[in-house]
């Protein structure tokens, strides 16, 4: 487990990791992190980690004190320090600390930084091989126009109180849909549905995080000649779909055998879900920045 964690410029053993209790991030959520991987002793697609982060923090008027190059160095240094090949590593950029009123501008330190390289599993083996089980939530996405889901922030109640339905009746993820019904993400992956032959993926406006792995999955299906399109999806195509997936950096590329109890296909992972696992397995061991 990551051992040498970095916190506002110095690496210390994870027992020493510590954050203040006036911390807005823990006050509040208020804050922004990525989650990113590394594979193979290189770091995948960190420049589309960093931008994202770097934008989400703009949204939210949040100054982060180190360059998008000295974080990249820090996050490489992490991965450095801790000697993984593979890994999983958490970026957490908070405000800083406060007093305990809302007012952002009465915050008395630099905003926080944390680095933490360790490891993560998400769904059991057996889910990539066989398929797994998807149910449609009550929860409805945050709206667009009250708090972005475009924006990574540390306040991910949305998405708890979806996984909270999921583990309730013994599923491995949720779809989330936005408030005119149409389908947006899981709890924190992306969704792909397969017809037909064409790939369709709800397009960001729906209100969504729009993940590095989607843009991943749409980049290799362009070089594969797969058609794809970014398009409504109803909960109905879902049900009714040739086959099924879900992307993130921490799930990859994941099927779903079913959803809501209807079985997606014939209930096995499909052979474009399979072409694009494999490709992606490629992908990720052969590209990214280097941990040296
Ligand atoms: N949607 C949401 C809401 C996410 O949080 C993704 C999609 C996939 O994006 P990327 O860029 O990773 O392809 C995410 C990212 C978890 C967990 O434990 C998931 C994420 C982040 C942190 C934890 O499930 N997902």
């Amino acid at each position: 487990m990551g051992e040498s964690v970095y916190v506002n410029g110095k690496f210390v053993p994870q027992s020493e990791a510590k954050v203040s209790v006036f911390d807005r991030g823990y006050l509040y959520g208020d804050g922004v992190f990525e989650g990113i991987r590394g594979y193979n002793g290189r770091i995948f697609r960190l420049d589309q980690h960093l931008e994202r982060l770097y934008r989400g923090a703009k949204a939210i008027a949040l100054d982060i004190p180190l360059t998008p190059e000295e974080l990249k160095d820090v996050i490489v240094e992490t991965v450095r320090q801790n000697e993984l090949q593979d890994c999983y590593i958490r970026v957490v950029v908070s405000r800083g600390e406060g007093d305990l009123g809302l007012n952002p501008m009465n915050c008395h330190t630099p905003p926080t930084i944390v680095v933490i390289a360790s490891s993560i599993s998400l769904y059991p083996e057996e889910a990539y091989e066989q398929g797994l089980d998807l149910i449609t939530c009550t929860t409805r996405r945050n709206l667009p126009t009250a708090l972005n889901p475009e924006i990574k922030s540390l306040n991910y109640l949305n998405n708890i109180l979806a996984m909270i339905e999921v583990s309730r009746v013994g599923a491995h993820e949720g779809l989330m849909l936005n408030h005119f019904g149409y389908v947006t993400e899981g709890t924190g992956d992306n969704l792909f549905i397969v017809r037909g032959g064409v790939l369709k993926t709800p397009p960001p406006h729906a209100g969504l995080l729009e993940g590095i792995t989607r843009q991943v999955v749409l980049e290799l299906a362009e070089a594969m000649e797969l058609p794809s399109r970014e398009e409504q999806v109803t909960v109905y195509e879902v049900h009714t779909a040739d086959e099924c997936f879900l992307t993130g950096t921490a799930a990859e590329i994941v099927p779903v055998a079913r959803c809501d109890g209807r079985i997606i296909g014939d209930g096995k992972p499909g052979p474009i879900t399979k072409r694009l696992m494999e490709r992606f397995k490629e992908v990720t061991v052969t590209e990214g920045v280097s941990v040296g």
